[in-house]
């Protein structure tokens, strides 16, 4: 069944291209696509028969094909490839056409290839795309921003084909806002899904080392904590993670796993924008640095037969401290979102991007990787108070912290005394402790800042700005 004219374009076809054709094709959209090597459109064609797609064997044939304005979503790798995508699209295009980058591509490169489409009367769309391989077949989260006069065009698409939560079947998508904010939002995704993770990881850690559980204890944990305040995907893929039995050796597959963890640089590019706005962002540099310390596997075989520590095994009330770690988790969780959401609200104010934050929670609601009951919650924090400045001021999160805070340091003191590392969760509390004091010693950074560099401090008690003649026997 090929169509005439197709509803879409879609140059890609990986695993994520290919899913997401299927997608759009079930929601009664017919698709174009194109690869790069042939075989694997002719392979896609023929294991998906019957279906409104149709082949095309180059770029000009795939927009010869397509209804007007014609939209072409890009599923290549990120970084050069939709570059050289986008140039070989350029001669077949004319104005008011749409290009889509549904990649995992840098903001800066989203906004400047906005610009240049904009300049050369097209329109352009980068997206954020999350919820891996399942995701994009049955319904992802969908982040998109570019070109706002493109949104009416692709939002029936879009919408019919991401995630929906809730009674009224809200889809995970909506328009984020304009140039690079759709994949800005999803980097900060992937960066708070980083520290998820990690804050899962240390989690289990605690519960191998220092209580000593089996998988298949802490697999029951995991489905108990599901069922509370903590459901959510990773939860529920760790639960099922700890109940798989390597086939061959009958020991837990997670066992058998080497300990050296890889990444893709989402994470990267959330932390170095953290630290280029300003704004902390501890936990997810954490699960960053986390990763790259376990990549450093030959140096730490090699140190572990030389640096000494305390035993792993915790002494005291086993369940209680299972509890607290729980607790711990919960409130690191909170931290790291309200890093996440700070994050976003001062590039929101840098590039000036109207950025709805309940919005943003609701789009991750489902569909993505982080999707979990959380979410609702601070969807509901945001409706309570749009402009809200920290997301540990809402009354829920407060009373949560409140509530969990003296396992949370319980379990990061235990963690220090036993030698077990749970950097994410000592930088969550660290971060909660910086932010809930008037006073920090930066009065004293600023003096040896002036020493040293006359760099001048400002006084409490009166306005202005001073340098002082610190070494003594010198100044007043
Ligand atoms: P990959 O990121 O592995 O990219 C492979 C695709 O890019 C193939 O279709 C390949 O064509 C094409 N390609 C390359 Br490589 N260089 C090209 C070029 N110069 N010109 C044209 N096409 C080129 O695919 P993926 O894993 O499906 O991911 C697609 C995008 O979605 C990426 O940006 C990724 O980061 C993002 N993403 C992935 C996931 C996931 O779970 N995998 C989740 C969310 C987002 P070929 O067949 O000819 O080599």
């Amino acid at each position: 069944m090929t169509p005439e004219r197709c509803d879409i374009g879609l140059v890609g076809l990986a695993v994520m291209g290919q899913n997401l054709a299927l997608n759009m094709e079930d929601h009664g959209y017919s698709v174009a696509v194109f690869n790069r090597t042939t075989s694997k459109t002719d392979q896609f064609l023929a294991e998906n028969p019957g279906r409104r797609l149709r082949g095309a064997k180059s770029v000009a044939e795939l927009c010869g094909s397509l209804s007007r304005p014609r939209k072409v979503l890009l599923m290549v790798k990120a970084g050069p490839p939709v570059d050289e995508s986008i140039e070989q699209l350029l001669p077949h295009l004319e104005e008011g056409d749409v290009i889509l980058d549904g990649g995992n591509s840098h903001f800066p490169d989203t906004i400047r290839r906005t610009r240049d489409l904009e300049t050369r009367g097209l329109l352009f769309i980068g997206t954020g795309v999350s919820g891996g391989e399942e995701g994009a077949r049955r319904g992802p989260s969908i982040m998109p921003g570019g070109s706002p006069r493109a949104w009416p065009l692709v939002k029936p698409i879009l919408q019919a084909i991401a995630a929906k939560v809730g009674k009224d079947q809200t889809p995970c998508c909506d328009w984020v806002g304009p140039d690079g904010a759709g994949h800005y939002v999803k980097m900060v995704h992937n960066g708070i899904e980083y520290g998820d993770m990690q804050l899962i990881c240390e989690a289990y850690f605690l519960m191998k080392h220092s209580l000593g559980m089996s998988a298949r204890e802490m697999h029951e944990t995991f489905a108990e904590w599901n069922r509370g305040e903590l459901d959510s995907f990773l939860i529920e893929i760790t639960r099922d993670i700890l109940a798989k039995v390597d086939g061959e050796t009958g020991k837990p597959l997670v066992d058998l796993i080497l300990d050296k963890a890889g990444q893709k640089g989402t994470g990267i590019w959330t932390s170095q924008s953290a630290l280029t706005l300003g704004i902390p962002a501890p936990t997810i540099v954490e699960a960053v640095l986390a990763r790259a310390i376990s990549a450093q596997k030959a140096e730490r075989v090699e140190a572990a037969r030389v640096l000494r520590g305390p035993e792993a095994r915790y002494r005291g009330d086993a369940k209680a401290f299972l509890r607290a770690i729980h607790d711990a988790l919960y409130c690191s969780k909170i931290c790291s979102y309200a890093q996440g959401f700070a994050l976003m609200a001062a590039a929101a104010a840098e590039h000036k991007w109207d950025l709805s934050f309940g919005s943003i929670a609701l789009l991750w609601r489902g569909g993505c990787i982080i999707r979990a009951r959380f979410l609702e919650r601070i969807k509901d924090a945001f409706d309570r108070s749009p402009r809200l400045k920290n997301l540990l001021l809402d009354p829920f999160f407060k009373d949560a912290v409140d509530r969990c805070q003296a396992n949370w340091r319980l379990v990061v003191s235990q963690a220090a005394l036993l030698g077990v590392p749970a950097p994410a969760f000592a930088s969550a509390l660290a971060y909660y402790d910086s932010f809930r004091r008037e006073t920090l010693p930066a009065n004293l950074l600023q003096a040896q800042r002036d020493y040293f560099g006359a760099h001048t401090y400002e006084r409490v008690d009166r306005p202005g700005v001073f340098h002082t003649e610190w070494a003594p026997g010198k100044g007043a």
